[in-house]
């Protein structure tokens, strides 16, 4: 069992990460190069998971990892594993977090939570038994880790926008365009849950949640899948998820939110675009000038008014301090280290770190919610994403 009190521990924080494909990668990186940037308390990258022992060993001499393994349960048995980093595809966050967190590991998962809402409330359940026992788990949205973003709560918070009354969030991609793109799990809904809208719209839907600090009481949701079958390795194969997902929240506020997500918006990379409006102001964002912040000040007297460009790149903005001289601009990789950074600072604390898996099962509640919704028909779906002790 891991030595929960980091002053007793005589050894570094022994890391392990679950999944070498493209969040393992990010994740890797952001480990590699966190203590470089950051101060945070000692670890070892000691080791990378993944199910094929060739490429797995591979992957783990690329990214910097002392060893590579094929069985992740046997890395949470590991005296030596303190934290368990889970990068593997979404159907199996539920089962690896569950047992990490019982055998006294920190848990950092990716997102969405799990696929499905009971597999999330299972989740729930251990972290909030672990967390009695001094066990952290967090959920990686990354996006709150941008800079600009994480300044754009900031002055949401501080009332700079008044009183916000909707907000729009897009997330579009177009990796699935071309008709004849191959199948692959996340286009399966046994190994995905589902697709734009767990995949994409569960950023989206986190940031409404972030930026406002608000909770979702009312759903009304739409999916649809424009290509509905796709070449698979024995043939022809049925696309069982969403193409793009589209939502209206109503949030405890009484502020309105529109959510999109694609992943056939052609022409659309990775595009990612928040819009609040409230009554003294506006604020814009675009993960493409992620160092960017679009802030409308409507307390000016107006001839005065219009939208000004934040370099989100000053030293005293958030997480900036530890980079390069102002206007020495940063990407969408460093929203990982940051990610890490907070992790770390939360297991050395003992503090709870944010996301929550609470905040995740929120997050999952929406989806589910509009899935219902979508599937009948119906124009509203009622929701309560407020902790348990808040709500019901
Ligand atoms: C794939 O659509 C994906 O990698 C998501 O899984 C990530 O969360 C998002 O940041 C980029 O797109």
């Amino acid at each position: 069992m891991t030595t929960l009190d980091p002053s007793a521990r005589q050894r570094p924080l022994g890391v392990a990460v679950i999944g070498y494909a493209f969040m393992g990668k990010a994740h890797s990186n952001a480990w590699r190069n966190v203590g470089a940037f950051f101060g945070v308390p000692a670890f070892e990258r000691k080791v990378l998971v993944g199910r094929d022992a060739e490429l797995v060993a591979e992957a783990a001499a690329r990214y910097g990892w002392a060893e590579s393994a094929t069985d992740w349960r046997s890395v949470i048995g590991r005296e030596d594993i303190d934290i368990i980093d889970i990068c593997a595809p979404g159907w199996m966050h539920a089962e690896i977090a569950v047992a990490a967190l019982a055998a006294g590991k920190h848990v950092l998962v990716e997102k969405p939570l799990a696929n499905t809402l009971a597999e999330a409330e299972a989740m729930v359940a251990a972290a909030v038994a672990a967390r009695a026992r001094g066990v952290q788990s967090m959920i990686g949205f990354n996006y709150r880790r941008v800079p600009a973003l994480a300044l754009a709560r900031e002055l949401i918070d501080e009332g700079r926008l008044g009183t916000v009354r909707h907000i729009r969030a897009a997330y579009l991609q177009d990796w699935l365009s071309d008709a004849q793109s191959p199948m692959t799990w996340r286009l399966r809904k046994d190994t995905a849950g589902s697709g734009a809208l767990g995949d994409i719209a569960s950023h989206a839907i986190d940031q409404v949640l972030y930026l406002l600090g608000d909770t979702v009481t009312e759903v009304s949701g739409r999916l649809h899948t424009f290509v509905t079958t796709r070449p698979g390795p024995d043939g022809p194969e049925e696309v069982t998820v969403d193409d793009a997902a589209w939502a209206t929240l109503t949030l405890a506020s009484g502020a309105i939110a529109s959510v999109e997500a694609s992943r056939v918006a052609t022409g659309q990379k990775n595009s990612l675009t928040l819009e609040i409006y409230g009554d003294k102001g506006t604020i814009l964002f675009d993960l493409e000038a992620l160092n960017e912040l679009g802030f409308l000040d409507a307390t000016v007297p107006v001839r005065e008014q219009g939208f000004r460009r934040i370099l989100v790149n000053e030293t005293d903005h958030p997480y900036m301090n530890a980079w390069w001289p102002q206007g020495h601009v940063i990407g969408w990789e460093h929203t990982f280290t940051h990610q890490i950074r907070d992790f770390l600072h939360a297991v050395q604390s003992g503090e709870a770190p944010s996301p929550s898996f609470e905040e995740g099962l929120a997050v999952q509640k929406v989806l589910a919610a509009v899935e219902e919704s979508a599937n009948n028909k119906s124009t509203l779906t009622v929701v309560n994403t407020a902790p348990a002790s808040e709500g019901a």
